[in-house]
């Protein structure tokens, strides 16, 4: 959808610099593009500009509230950017930072997030090298990507590992589903796939903090002894316990030997990581959840975690990811960048253009795409041999079709509401 043409001249004037000496290129418009090819939400922004074909793609998405961050490209960022340098992506993640005044949050930072990486898109693209070569080329073949198994049986999740080890993966994260308890990543807790997510909308089943305690730890440390070592495991809690239920997870998964621990807390108890990370060796990943880089460098101080969890457009894009990839470099801890087929495949190799040349580095989550998906995005990475690889085309590498995005579109924007049907054993509304 267009930015909104039938508005006031921006009061905002391009920068200082650009009304005196002028500039060699200006933004023409700002759109964005709705398309659900893999079943999710998936909202591309495009930043057009006065060079003919001359335009940068960065993705927006944020499943549980893309309406709200469309409306905010298309009403509020988009007119404040026609007639900008597009060269001068600092400045305008500043101002657009500054012009929501009460900052980001999840919604801001998406939005964002989207314009960032499409102006490093559009700066790489320029310039006719890839977006890693800007920013400082490659220190590695390719990026080491996770996978996802999940099941009831060690033996079963067992197998599902040594499938994807067969498929290259050499680090694959394990959810186990707990008979009669909603966990998150497994079939119990409603398929990842939102039409599938649909029919089991009126899930019933609780949480059950208890019988994952009893279970989970167990079931992980069996599924290592099947698989034996050469294969890296990563666990996600999902933000589902408390901070005495944490120490109590810690203690029975160490024989395990996991790779990472992932959301063992929620953001709003992020105090506890500092003892919790202290008491036990087992390595803690978190971050998918923080829209703000601050959240992150709270943690970094220590620091507190093994792993930092950027969801890029969250973030705010790679501007904030590109310092923070810096910083985690110089207090020793690794990029675990978050990156499910929630976010598109633009984030997937704008993600990719940080990891490859960066030495703060562990693992990236990858998304295998529906074949759909490679239509609507040209130029998409897929997994291979368990690692990701940049297309060494000018930018981020991937394109967007927009005849074929049309023929995806969104069925379920409010796919937000199975994320609040979760609760306790005691009826209570649980973090999802
Ligand atoms: C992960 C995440 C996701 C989130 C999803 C929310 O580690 O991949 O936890 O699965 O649940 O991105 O929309
Ligand atoms: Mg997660």
């Amino acid at each position: 959808m267009a930015h909104r043409d039938d508005r006031a001249a921006p009061l905002l004037a391009p920068a200082p610099w650009v009304e005196e000496r002028g500039a060699k290129t200006r933004i023409t418009a700002v759109r964005t593009f709705l398309t659900a090819p893999h079943g999710c939400a998936h909202l591309v922004v495009r930043v057009e500009t006065d060079e003919p074909g001359l335009y940068g793609l960065g993705c927006a998405s944020d499943p549980q509230r893309t309406l709200a961050v469309r409306a905010v490209l298309d009403e509020y960022v988009a007119p404040m950017l026609v007639g900008r340098d597009p060269d001068d992506i600092e400045d305008i993640h500043r101002l657009l930072l500054n012009s929501a005044y009460w900052r980001g949050g999840s919604i801001g930072g998406n939005a964002l997030g989207g314009v960032d990486v499409a102006l490093w898109d559009l700066k790489a693209k320029r310039l006719g090298t890839p977006l890693h070569s800007l920013f400082g080329g490659r220190v590695r073949h390719r990026a080491a990507a996770y996978t996802h198994v999940d099941g009831a049986d060690p033996a079963e999740i067992a197998e599902r590992v040594l499938a994807a080890r067969e498929r290259g993966f050499g680090h694959v994260r394990v959810q186990v589903a707990v008979p009669g308890a909603d966990t998150y990543g497994t079939a119990s807790a409603g398929p990842a796939d939102p039409a599938a997510a649909a029919a089991a909308r009126e899930r019933r089943v609780p949480w059950d903090s208890a019988a994952y305690l009893r279970t989970v730890p167990r079931a992980l440390a069996r599924v290592r002894e099947l698989v034996g070592d050469e294969v890296e495991l990563l666990h996600d809690v999902h933000e589902r316990l408390d901070p005495r239920q944490a120490m109590t997870f810690l203690n029975r998964v160490e024989d395990a030997g996991l790779f990472f621990v992932e959301d063992l807390l929620a953001p709003e108890d992020a105090a506890h990581f500092a003892r919790l990370h202290a008491a036990s060796p087992v390595p803690l990943a978190v971050g998918e959840l923080f829209h703000d880089p601050q959240q992150f460098v709270a943690l970094l101080n220590g620091p507190d975690i093994d792993f930092a969890r950027l969801r890029i457009p969250a973030l705010g894009g790679l501007t904030p990811a590109r310092k923070l990839a810096a910083l985690c470099e110089l207090r020793g801890v690794r990029l675990a960048p978050h990156g499910p087929a929630d976010v598109s495949p633009v984030a997937q190799a704008a993600t990719l253009a940080l990891t490859i040349g960066s030495h703060a580095f562990g693992v990236q989550e990858a998304a295998t795409f529906r074949p759909a998906v490679l239509d609507v995005f040209p130029g998409t990475i897929t997994p291979d041999g368990g690692g990701l690889e940049p297309s060494g085309k000018p930018g981020h590498g991937v394109d967007f079709d927009e005849r074929a995005a049309r023929r995806h579109p969104l069925r379920e924007p409010l796919e937000h509401e199975r994320w609040a049907l979760l609760r306790g054993t005691d009826g209570s509304v649980q973090r999802p």
